[in-house]
């Protein structure tokens, strides 16, 4: 059976890491495409240059051509800018909007039927224009930022319990970054809900509440770090943990941006909520019933999205 093939469009510092990844779990051959051709080509060779160390058999090529997508069974979204000093968040749309638009007519040319990530930033309205653009159905067209967003969550409670952090789930809904919603009653160790913990006294409600703050500014506190650029390897990885459910048909319960379509009385724009990955693509919305300040803080994050994308629509890109 021939490998899969995965294409990463954008080989800056999230692309070159899903590279690696994607290469030391031997799920396919790579092809990395960028604007900068000669980055992607040679981050493309450099890792391929690590597999006779690593042992892992993958074909990995990069440039600037779009037809060496064609036909790739997952492409994964990293292209844009980075907002920098001076610039408003409308010059970021519009910016990431052109971004998008050369993007969706490559995947709508030469990889209709791939099951598409997107990671660009602001991520839910940059997802649904992909989507809209391509015009791939929205079961193939999903956004990484949940699974990053309890990655955060599940590391900080796993260190807050002293526990493996294999042993922490975590629920998060909404949009990306400071309006995400974390679904305490819904993450547990070992099966044991958040609020139960404390009951226990195994934690304090305002160590809790100090680490879904810490989550909900998950990115910003990296960005601080780093000073130059943000989260990389986190963000791959939950893009490939993404990439394998579909690859491998393992209808993993990720939570994902997707388009609904009436699901949590929402319709026609993406947001974070769980859903079943397999090689259907989106299989599954799950839908849970909220508590009335759930409920609020969802509505909350749906708006912030929603505002977004009226703000991409007046652009007219
Ligand atoms: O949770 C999440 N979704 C995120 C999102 C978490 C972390 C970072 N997130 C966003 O991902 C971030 O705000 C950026 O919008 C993307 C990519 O982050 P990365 O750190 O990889 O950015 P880089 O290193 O700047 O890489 C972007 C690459 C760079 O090599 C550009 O040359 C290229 O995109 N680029 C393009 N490639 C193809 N086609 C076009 N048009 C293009 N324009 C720029």
């Amino acid at each position: 059976m021939a490998r899969n093939k995965i294409a990463l469009i954008g080989a800056g510092n999230i692309g070159g890491t899903l590279a690696h990844l994607i290469g030391l779990k031997e799920l396919g051959d790579v092809v990395l495409f960028d604007v900068f051709g000669g980055v992607a080509a040679g981050k493309a060779l450099d890792i391929a240059q690590s597999s006779p160390v690593d042992g892992f058999d993958a074909a990995l090529s990069g440039g600037s051509d779009y037809a060496a997508i064609a036909g790739a069974d997952v492409i994964i979204v990293t292209a844009g800018f980075p907002r920098m000093p001076g610039m408003s968040r409308d010059d970021l749309l519009t910016k990431n909007a052109g971004v998008m638009a050369t993007v969706a007519e490559g995947i709508k040319t030469y990889a209709p039927n791939a099951f598409v990530i997107c990671i660009t930033n602001p991520l839910d309205v940059m997802v649904w224009a992909l989507q809209q653009k391509s015009g791939l159905p929205p079961h193939m067209v999903v956004g990484m930022a949940g699974v990053l967003d309890s990655a955060r969550f599940r590391l900080f409670l796993a260190e807050e319990f002293k526990v493996s952090v294999e042993d922490v789930t975590a629920f998060v809904l909404g949009g990306h970054g400071d309006t995400m919603v974390p679904l305490t009653r819904y993450s547990t160790v070992a099966g044991i809900p958040v609020p139960d913990l404390i009951k226990m006294g195994w934690t304090t409600q305002e160590k809790i509440d100090a680490i879904v703050h810490r989550t909900a500014n998950g990115g910003g506190e990296i960005v601080k770090l780093l000073e130059r650029g943000s989260a990389f390897y986190a963000p791959a990885a939950s893009a490939v943990a993404m990439a394998e459910s579909y690859l491998k048909d393992k209808k993993r319960v990720l939570p994902c941006a997707v388009m609904l379509n009436g699901e949590y009385g929402m319709k026609d724009f993406y947001v974070g909520v769980p859903v079943v990955i397999g090689a259907g693509g989106v299989e599954k919305i799950v839908e849970v019933e909220f508590l009335p300040e759930e409920k609020a803080a969802f509505a909350k994050s749906c708006d912030a999205v929603k505002k977004l994308v009226e703000d991409f629509k007046a652009l007219g890109v």
